[in-house]
This record gives structure tokens, C-alpha cells and sequence, in this order.
């Protein structure tokens, strides 16, 4: 077994054990695979206890060190690359990862009953906060009757992101995937339950890899039936996480994917004769300029100040590539300091 066989594993080099993945977690037991195949693994308390060592979770890439016939023990969780968080509540919240170091996040909504454009600015402003590339699929394109109207919709809320229609049943649009499910890429699924994501796992699996549910015929949501989540392997040797809904993940902090997914409304900001306008009823006020001459959507500009207030945050004009070098940049930086932390003679 080859750990390359599930994904590209960061740099770390000079860092005591061996490198493993985590494939799923089960209290303070974690599911991992390493060179020797799938094994288990706890947290190794000392190294977890002191500073702000990062908690593993799925998806994440460890050091560990092996126990043969036994659980390992893990030593330190590698620096990640992208990664869904959820805030814990508590006298102290802090920001607890979900998923970590997948490449592309597809945003499921099903074309029957789920589809909502506002959910899905919501969903795409936390994709591109996690530092992966977003991509919308429309599911159930066999069970659709308003096909060409959804698509329609979705590539105006979705301003530079891939709209593709698929059925997991009849196996319509999943050969428009094919170049995100390249051998060793990680991909996470998000969407309601329901939508159809462990359909379309097996689906591009061949095989029947997860459990689907079934639907309550009144409302069309789904049961919860992903139990945990779980970081598979399909045949094709692409890498498959799904993750929990909207709700479980909360909002993110930070405000670089509010302004990915919103560059057609950003493009009025800063254009207002007073700098600290309020865009409520100022003289020369760009947006509301922008509203009156119908080139701004006043649903969207209110969805905006919506998602904006949950963030908790100024937004600064990052284009989605600028956020994406950043987070890359920091994510190397992090990896030096870690060798430097282990290593004070490295480098
Ligand atoms: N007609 C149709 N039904 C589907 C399709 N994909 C999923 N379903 C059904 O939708 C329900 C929920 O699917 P599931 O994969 O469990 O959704 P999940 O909760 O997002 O994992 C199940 O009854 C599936 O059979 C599809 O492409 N077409
Ligand atoms: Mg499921």
C-alpha cells in the first residue's frame, strides 16, 4: 500500500514516525491508513496537550507512530490545505475542523424539491472559505422539470463556478466530472440529506460503497443515514469525503469566500461618494444606484448583508485565486514551522 494512493501527502520531512491519513473518526478513536494498510490510532496525549496542536479529523494527514498489533499513536496532525470548521459553542468557541485537505467541494442540490439558490450562495461562500474549488451539481436530472430554469439560476448565483446536471439513477452528466475525479484529488460532498450525495458516490463508484436512504414522500428530505463520516477510496482511485449539512457546519469565520461568491455585487462596493456609506439612503450611494437602474439584484444585495453580518467580518476585494494563493502560502509557511518547532537546526 502506498499512502500516495490517498492523496498528495504534505511535506514532512525531519518530523518523527511515519505519515498516515485519517479515513474516519469514532470518539478519540481515528481510522487511519499508513504504508502497512488501514489501522487505528489515538491521540498521543502529550503532544496534544500543550500549545494549539491541530485536532486531527478526517482527511487530515498525521505522523504517527506505528504499533503493530495494536492502535498506533498519533503525534501531530500536518498542516492543512483546506478544511471545513464548525464553531463549538462554550465560554471559549472555538472553530473545530469537520473535513480537511480535499481539493474540490461539490455542492449537491437536488433538482425536485432542494433546489434554492439562496442555500446554494450559502454553501458556495463556505467552499471557497475552506481554500478548495467549489463545483455545483444538479442531482436527480431524471426526476426534473424545471431542468433548464435551474441551471439557469444556478450559473448566476454560482458567478465563475461549474453548473453540471447529473442523475446518479440514469448516470446523465457524470462523464462532465471526469476531470475532477482524478486518481489521488480529494473531494468533499455537501448538501441536504436527501439530495442524493452516497447515490452518486456509488454511482462513480460502480459499487454500492454507501448506504442510501430513503425519502419521506411529504417533504422530500432525506433520513440521516451517514452515520459518520468517512474518507473512501473509490476503484478510480479518486478520494471521496462526505460531510455533514449546512447546519452541522454553522457559519465559517472569515469573509474571503463571501467575497468570491458575491463578485457581481462587490463590483458596486467602494463606488459610493462617501466612504463610509451605509448603502441605506445616502446621496450617491453606488448600490443603491445599482438597485434603482436594475443592474443589482436587491434580493441578492440583501442576501449579502445577510451572509456578511454571520461572518462577522470586513470584506476586502480578494478575488477567489488571490484567497486561494494566500491560504497556499500560509499553508507552507505553517509546514516550515512545524519542521522548525520538531527540528531548531532545520530550516
Ligand atoms: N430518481 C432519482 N433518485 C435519486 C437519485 N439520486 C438519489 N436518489 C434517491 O434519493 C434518495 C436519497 O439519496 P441518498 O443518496 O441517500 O442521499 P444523501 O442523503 O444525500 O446521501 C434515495 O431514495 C435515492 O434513491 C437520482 O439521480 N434520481
Ligand atoms: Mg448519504
Amino acid at each position: 500500500m502506498h499512502l500516495n494512493d490517498y492523496g498528495m501527502v504534505p511535506a514532512f520531512q525531519n518530523l518523527p514516525g511515519i505519515p498516515a491519513r485519517v479515513t474516519a473518526q469514532h470518539k478519540e478513536r481515528y481510522e487511519i491508513v499508513c504504508e502497512h494498510g488501514v489501522t487505528y490510532a489515538r491521540l498521543k496525549a502529550r503532544e496534544f496537550h500543550w500549545g494549539d496542536a491541530l485536532f486531527p479529523t478526517v482527511g487530515d494527514y498525521v505522523m504517527i507512530q506505528y504499533v503493530a498489533n495494536g492502535d498506533s499513536q498519533i503525534l501531530a496532525t500536518l498542516p492543512r490545505r483546506s478544511c471545513f470548521s464548525r464553531r463549538e459553542p462554550g465560554p471559549i468557541p472555538r472553530d473545530q475542523a469537520v473535513a480537511a485537505n480535499f481539493d474540490y467541494v461539490f455542492i449537491l442540490q437536488s433538482l425536485n424539491q432542494n433546489f434554492n439558490p439562496a442555500r446554494l450562495e450559502r454553501y458556495l461562500s463556505m467552499a471557497w472559505q475552506s481554500g478548495a474549488t467549489p463545483v455545483v451539481l444538479l442531482t436527480k436530472a431524471d426526476l426534473a422539470s424545471a431542468e433548464q430554469a435551474c441551471r439557469t439560476q444556478a450559473e448566476q448565483v454560482a458567478v465563475g463556478v461549474e453548473v453540471h446536471v447529473v442523475s446518479a439513477r440514469t448516470g446523465v452528466g457524470l462523464d462532465g466530472l471526469a476531470p475532477f475525479l482524478q486518481p489521488g484529488k480529494t473531494v468533499a460532498f455537501l448538501g441536504s440529506s436527501g439530495v442524493g450525495k452516497s447515490s452518486l458516490v456509488n454511482a462513480l463508484a460502480g459499487e454500492a460503497l454507501m448506504q442510501v436512504g430513503d425519502i419521506r414522500q411529504q417533504d422530500g428530505r432525506g433520513r440521516h443515514t451517514t452515520t459518520h463520516r468517512q474518507l473512501l477510496r473509490l476503484p478510480s482511485g479518486v478520494l471521496v469525503i462526505d460531510t455533514p449539512g449546512m447546519r452541522e457546519l454553522g457559519m465559517a469565520e472569515g469573509t474571503d469566500g463571501l467575497t468570491d461568491a458575491f463578485s457581481d455585487v462587490e463590483q458596486f462596493l467602494g463606488k459610493c461618494r462617501f466612504r463610509d456609506c451605509k448603502h441605506t439612503n445616502e446621496p450617491g450611494c453606488a448600490i443603491q444606484a445599482a438597485i434603482a437602474a436594475g443592474t443589482l439584484d436587491p434580493a441578492r444585495w440583501a442576501r449579502y448583508r445577510k451572509l456578511q453580518a454571520e461572518a462577522e467580518g470586513h470584506t476586502d476585494a480578494l478575488s477567489a485565486k488571490q484567497a486561494l494563493l494566500r491560504r497556499k502560502r500560509a499553508w507552507s509557511k505553517e509546514i516550515a514551522k512545524a519542521k522548525k518547532h520538531r527540528n531548531p537546526e532545520i530550516r
